[in-house]
């Protein structure tokens, strides 16, 4: 009941800023001109400008949801979004299709800021090795470098001296959008790494490899939101890694399109005595770290089995949700990036 009431509000939203998203397969539409997505390298300057505009818009405008708690901002309220299913979309298979289902995310919420043009990446093999003069860090056409001081606030670019009110981990804490350089974890985003990253066969292999290597490296090199696994997506630059991240998911589906396209498998939420795969001792462990979520949290929190039969295997039919920001979608939906429900490519 909850979700169906959600839905009615969001199509009403839709409706109004007129960007109609499909709401069941048959609304789907075809996929005839994919926006391309660049990275941040090759993006021109207006659509940088634009871009990070609206990102601070959304960074300084009231929430609209009005559901996440601890939210404040309609930045927060996206936050709270990954920081709510961080126990289901990290170290599972719901990890690539739910990071992409959650840009997508994104770009409606760009929309209400004003913001019409295509998503980038970074493609951080470019930069391998020496993240911190990467231009993706400038001042003006960038996202600001390296935090200064002990809590390493971004002091400088569009986000100086913004505030996030969400985690770090489970807690709902101001804190300033931060994060810290360090080059030597980025040399691993280099190519033959990537390379490596999506060599396998099948989508657990890939899965495992790129969460493990170039993705966790990255993190690792930008430590964004204090390196929080669950709020990291507090730092906008987050997305321009996790561009990265979908992007070599894309490049492992295009080795072999037609198999790969309904290759899915792995659990729609964390086994509990593995937590994250990157930190050891399984959840309870790891909870001394960020805490456990609210039963505020756990009472917006969707049902991970969700269009998985109550089963702990993930499906393409499991049900991805933003809590009425945007309607829901299968994994399905996500499976292709030029399917219709997505339409967009890399390049
Ligand atoms: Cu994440």
């Amino acid at each position: 009941m909850l979700h169906s009431l959600l839905s009615l509000a969001v199509l009403a939203t839709t409706t109004a800023v007129g960007a109609a998203l499909p709401t069941s397969p048959a609304d789907t539409p075809k996929c005839t001109t994919p926006q391309k997505r660049n990275s941040w390298h090759d993006t021109s300057d207006a659509d940088k400008k634009a871009y990070l505009a609206a990102n601070r818009c959304l960074l300084t405008s009231p929430q609209k949801q009005n559901i996440f708690p601890g939210a404040k901002t309609r930045w927060d309220e996206f936050v709270a979004l990954h920081q709510l299913h961080a126990l289901q979309i990290h170290t599972t298979g719901q990890f690539l299709p739910y990071h992409r289902y959650y840009i997508k995310v994104l770009e409606f919420l760009l929309l209400e800021c004003g913001y019409h043009g295509p998503l980038a990446y970074w493609d951080e093999p470019r930069d391998a090795g020496k993240f911190s003069k990467s231009l993706l860090l400038d001042t003006n056409l960038g996202f600001g470098g390296s935090g200064k001081g002990t809590q390493n606030c971004v002091t400088d670019g569009p986000f100086a001296n913004l505030t996030v009110n969400i985690g770090p981990g489970f807690k709902s804490q101001p804190r300033c959008v931060n994060r810290k350089i360090t080059d030597a974890f980025s040399s691993q985003t280099g190519a033959t790494y990537v390379a490596s990253a999506i060599k396998g066969s099948t989508y657990k292999e890939a899965l495992d490899a790129i969460y493990s290597g170039p993705h966790l490296l990255g993190h690792m090199a930008l430590s964004m939101m204090n390196g929080d696994s669950i709020t990291s997506s507090g730092d906008p630059l987050f997305f321009m890694h996790h561009g990265f991240v979908d992007k070599m998911w894309r490049d492992w589906q295009l080795k072999d399109l037609t198999k790969r396209l309904k290759d899915i498998s792995g659990l729609n939420a964390q086994d509990p005595a593995v937590g994250f795969s990157e930190f050891s001792g399984g959840i309870e462990v790891e909870s001394a770290m960020w805490g456990k979520p609210t039963p505020e949290m756990l009472a917006v929190t969707p049902d991970p089995t969700s269009g998985d039969g109550g089963k702990k295997e993930l499906t393409l039919g499991h049900v991805m949700s933003s809590l009425g920001i945007i309607p829901n979608a299968t994994v399905a939906d996500v499976m292709d990036t030029k399917g219709g429900y997505l339409c967009y490519e890399y390049v």
